[in-house]
């Protein structure tokens, strides 16, 4: 292979989240989390027992986090601020919580180190569950309220914001699949859900584009969203009715996002179907204009697989409601076996084209991409460091398919490794390591660099591959 090279101007860096790294739970005023809520009442649940307490002690340790990554040569990262930090059950500031935050941002200063701000990373206060979470209005008006206070607060700090991580996953995983509390099996619940964030994303870049022109943010700010977004595949020769999944899948999992982005509504062919198979989504008048407004700046793209699908054994599940695909098995595949996932580098090109051909004025960078491996402790070598070629293997693959994608046309502006260090998976707790550092979960949370973070400072240095 030769040297691969990605434009100059390209910017590496890594994301993470506050609910996966900061801990400190429930203190200094810090508000009960849906995550503490499933942590307190099923802790078995949890991988190793270990719930939603400490994450990787990032609130106690972001200075040591941030120079680490000045010194991988990175420009950036991403985290969350939590909601259930910023806020107390009346929608005011926590001072407490906001002062950590306006430390994080000023140590990130120092080290010249631009922080991306997203708004919301699956962590619904639990007030705010209890009060119907997404599938209440009333939570969508308390989001556009907190996303208000954010930018009122750190609107002069930080320039990139985004409302959003992975707004479809917890109407899937929470709602239609039953994986995570509260473990509802509903489509027809979890397309509400769907919607309603969809609505929150769009009033939170309407307060956003207000706080801009009252001048309470910098002038130079911008928003963005950030979904996994899964390129769609199904089988060779596929007949119309596998056709029909992929348009279905892609539909609900990607374009939903992209048309509202884009464009301001979402795609007009998926609601059809949707309400010709009796999903009823809960639609307001009104909800029409609040949607326009949900157009960006940027976007994120999240990366760690493909879908693959075929057409449904059978139209409806147990309970009557419409099942629009099964998946497909690819028999080619190559898996990530500890998180289950398949690994296709390929991916990041053809969905980066389908962006540049289908959404040309859409800019975007990969906001996450990486890999979780269980029982890194048997990769290390004598002097204790974790030898985790596959981890640049696997980096590397996609960075050569991000180069490609770039050259043929596609907006890519940069790449953000999940994560810098290794955190807390939420269920999965500390099982899957994705981290370019380890931390020492018997040794006092204490960082180490494993290999793979030494090869990405040769990467950042000139922006190549050799
Ligand atoms: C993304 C999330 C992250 C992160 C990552 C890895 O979906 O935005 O929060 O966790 O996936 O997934 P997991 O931690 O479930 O293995």
């Amino acid at each position: 292979m030769g040297k691969i090279k990605l434009p100059k101007d390209f910017f590496f860096g890594a994301a993470m989240s506050g609910p996966q790294t900061e801990g400190a739970y429930k203190k200094d005023g810090k508000l009960e989390n849906i995550w503490d809520t499933w942590s307190d009442l099923a802790i078995e649940d949890f991988y190793n027992r270990v719930g939603s307490y400490v994450g990787n002690d990032f609130y106690h340790r972001y200075e040591e986090d941030i120079r680490l990554m000045k010194s991988l040569g990175l420009k950036s990262f991403r985290t969350s601020i939590q909601w259930s930090r910023l806020l107390d059950q009346d929608g005011k500031l926590n001072q407490e919580g906001a002062a950590f935050y306006h430390k994080v941002f000023e140590t990130a200063k120092k080290y010249d180190i631009e922080v991306f701000i997203n708004l919301y990373h699956f962590d619904m206060p639990a007030y705010l569950f209890r009060r119907g979470g997404w599938e209440s209005r009333e939570v969508v008006e308390a989001y556009a309220h907190y996303a208000k206070v954010a930018f009122e607060t750190f609107g002069k700090e930080i320039k990139y914001w985004f409302t959003f991580n992975e707004p479809i996953v917890e109407p899937e995983q929470r709602y239609r699949d039953g994986l995570w509390y509260p473990f509802i099996k509903d489509i027809q619940r979890s397309l509400n859900t769907q919607y309603n964030i969809a609505l929150a994303h769009s009033l939170a870049v309407g307060e956003f584009r207000k706080a801009q022109a009252a001048g309470t943010m910098r002038s130079d700010g911008k928003i963005g969203l950030i979904n996994c977004f899964a390129p769609p595949y199904t089988k060779d020769n596929p007949s119309e009715a596998d056709l029909e999944a992929v348009r279905m899948t892609d539909g609900m999992h990607n374009r939903w996002w992209l048309d509202l982005v884009a464009e301001g509504h979402l795609p007009e062919d998926v609601l059809t179907t949707l309400e010709e198979k009796g999903v009823v989504i809960d639609k307001h008048p009104g909800d029409e204009a609040i949607l326009k407004e949900g157009v960006v700046d940027w976007l994120g793209f999240n990366y760690y697989q493909p879908t693959r699908v075929q057409a449904p054994a059978k139209p409806v599940d147990a309970n009557g409601l419409p099942v629009f695909a099964d998946p497909y098995i690819w028999p080619e595949r190559k898996m990530n076996v500890y998180r289950g996932w398949e690994i296709y580098p390929k991916g990041i090109y053809d969905f980066g084209l389908k962006l540049k051909n289908d959404y040309p004025g859409l800019k975007f960078y990969i906001s996450e991409n990486g890999m979780g491996v269980e029982h890194e402790d048997r990769f290390k070598n004598e002097a204790g460091e974790i030898q985790d070629d596959y981890r640049i293997e696997f980096i590397r693959d996609h960075l050569t398919w991000i180069a490609k994608a770039i050259e043929e046309g596609a907006n890519c502006v940069g790449y953000h490794y999940w994560g810098l260090i290794d955190n807390w998976s939420w269920n999965n707790a500390f099982k899957n390591r994705y981290g370019l550092i380890e931390v020492g979960l018997m040794d006092d949370y204490n960082r180490h660099l494993k290999k793979s973070a030494h090869w990405l400072k040769t990467v950042t240095e000139n922006n190549e591959i050799i």
